[in-house]
């Protein structure tokens, strides 16, 4: 009997331990081997709150983005950290506002790595738990200390801030090295025909865009006059390492290419998966592959929506097919804000028609108006997440908290918060306030509110046509009543404004 009874003490326990275990991370009925969720972000790059057709705000048709957003929770007040590209990417992988780091701006493509290789960061607290890591596609934050030769193994890089897998583009895809890097090495590099990367000065007798404009089957409109790259201009010089430049048309199917091996490896393996998909539509140069020419009606920006959409259903495709779609948080969103000539002439404003990138919104990237940061952002859980619009205030900065709170770390950031709660359509209960950035300057939001501190500098950057948000004097705008940022209410409201101005700089005083 004393046999029996020890036997069934220990079931009890046993049992009891089982339960806690299962409560503790509400995880028991998701299936796959471990407990925690793989996770995916999807990172557009130029895409604005209109291109989404599930926000209902512009004209492009775009199902697969929209089986995210239909599907899970679409945020119609969320954030990117920044109105560009780098700025934004540092602060969803690190949750530290870029305006700390002066740094943080758009970056060449010979910049040294911009994440303290000490910085805690969304995969290394992922890893921290159990996690394998990976990054998919554009990068931006800089490589290596200073002098990267190419020409051998780059380091640091994304592998050295938490990434156990890299494949990337250095930077963007109108800055050279226009060359695919995997773990720290260029791929498909000849050794007899190294690479040379100059932003400063050309290489002898290497054509550019204005000794050779004959060369180009895109054209430049600003900037983008340099090296030749398939025939498009670019940003920085390169000589050498032909075999390893990329094709543009290609690069979407190759991403995706990689994305999805990732993944079905990753599906084999114990552990749970993370995955930064940075896709690089509908940046430019817009490169869809010839497949998509045409599709969207509205030229290659257009149509770079489209192939990037495709992209998206196969990628849910394969991880329906790998059985892990049920196991998998994915969060959509983008960079910053939308833009339709960003240097170069593709018709972008020519065949815009009817639709509307930014939404309703002001601005677009560069700006401090809304257009520049509010963006589409999607939670997605099959089976998890019930589908549901959020209004609640949230931003990018807010993943790695809510991320680790999600799967057990207790790491904390310095500017984000843990919502939790918001990402999985529990609460509505959002960020009550922050400050968003714009080529270096900030502005101040706070529940309806959106406060723009006096700027110099030109009201409207002619050569995107994009209004950048600069006063002379204070702006404030009521956005619940005036989305589109229309009646500065300043000087009518002087209470408000006050507690705007106390609240901003409450934050950057700190
Ligand atoms: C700008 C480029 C623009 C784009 C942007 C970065 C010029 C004139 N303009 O400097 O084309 O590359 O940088 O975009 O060079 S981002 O989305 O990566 O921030
Ligand atoms: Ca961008």
């Amino acid at each position: 009997t004393n046999k029996i009874y020890l036997g069934c003490l220990y079931l009890v326990i046993l049992c009891s331990s089982y339960l806690v275990a299962c409560k503790s991370n509400d995880s028991e009925s998701t299936s796959g081997k471990h407990q925690n969720p793989n996770i995916i972000f999807i990172y557009m790059d130029d895409l604005g709150y209109g291109d989404v057709s599930a926000y209902d705000a512009g004209t492009l048709v775009t199902p697969n983005f929209d089986k995210l957003a239909n599907g899970g929770i679409r945020f119609t007040n969320a954030y990117a950290s920044s109105a560009t590209c780098t700025p934004s990417r540092y602060a969803i992988l690190t949750g530290t506002y870029p305006w700390r780091n002066e740094n943080a701006k758009i970056l060449p493509g010979t910049a040294p790595l911009l994440i303290d290789t000490a910085q805690m960061t969304v995969p290394k607290m992922l890893k921290q738990v159990g996690y394998n890591t990976g990054v998919v596609g554009k990068w931006h934050l800089g490589l290596g200390s200073g002098n990267v030769d190419w020409n051998y193994e780059i380091s640091p890089g994304p592998n050295q801030v938490g990434f156990d897998y890299s494949y990337i583009m250095a930077a963007t895809q109108d800055r050279v090295p226009t060359v695919y890097i995997k773990n720290g090495n260029v791929v498909g590099l000849d050794p007899n025909d190294p690479i040379l990367v100059s932003y400063d000065e050309n290489f002898e007798g290497e054509p550019t865009a204005i000794t050779h404009p004959e060369m180009l089957t895109m054209k430049w409109h600003h900037g983008h006059n340099n090296s030749i790259v398939n025939g498009v201009p670019r940003i920085g010089f390169m000589k050498g390492g032909e075999a390893a430049k990329w094709s543009d048309i290609d690069m979407a199917d190759h991403f995706l290419e990689k994305a999805k091996s990732y993944v079905k490896e990753e599906a084999t393996m114990d552990a749970p998966f993370f995955l930064y998909y940075a896709m690089q539509q509908p940046h430019v140069p817009r490169t869809p592959h010839p497949r998509f020419e045409g599709t969207s009606g509205m030229g290659p920006r257009g149509d770079a929506i489209l192939e990037a959409d495709w992209i998206v259903g196969e990628f849910l495709k394969e991880l329906e097919t790998l059985g892990i779609l049920e196991n998998t948080l994915i969060i959509f969103s983008s960079d910053n804000g939308p833009v339709l000539n960003d240097g170069y002439y593709d018709d972008a404003v020519e065949k815009i028609g009817n639709h509307t990138p930014a939404g309703p919104f002001r601005g677009g990237k560069y700006s401090l108006f809304e257009a520049g940061t509010r963006l589409p952002f999607i939670a997605y859980w099959k089976g998890k997440i019930q589908p549901a619009v959020s209004d609640a205030m949230i931003t990018q900065l807010d993943l790695m908290e809510s991320l680790a709170a999600l799967v057990g770390s207790d790491v904390q950031t310095d500017d984000g918060e843990n919502l939790l709660d918001v990402l999985m359509g529990k609460s509505q209960q959002g960020r009550e306030d922050f400050v968003l950035e714009a080529t270096s300057r900030t502005a101040y939001k706070k529940g309806d509110w959106a406060m723009i501190p006096p700027y110099k500098g030109p009201k409207l950057e002619k050569n995107v046509n994009i209004e950048l948000g600069n006063l002379m004097e204070y702006q404030l705008y009521n956005l619940k009543e005036d989305p589109s940022q229309e009646n500065n209410l300043a000087e009518s409201n002087p209470e408000k404004l006050a507690e705007m101005i106390q609240g901003y700089e409450a934050i950057r005083g700190q």
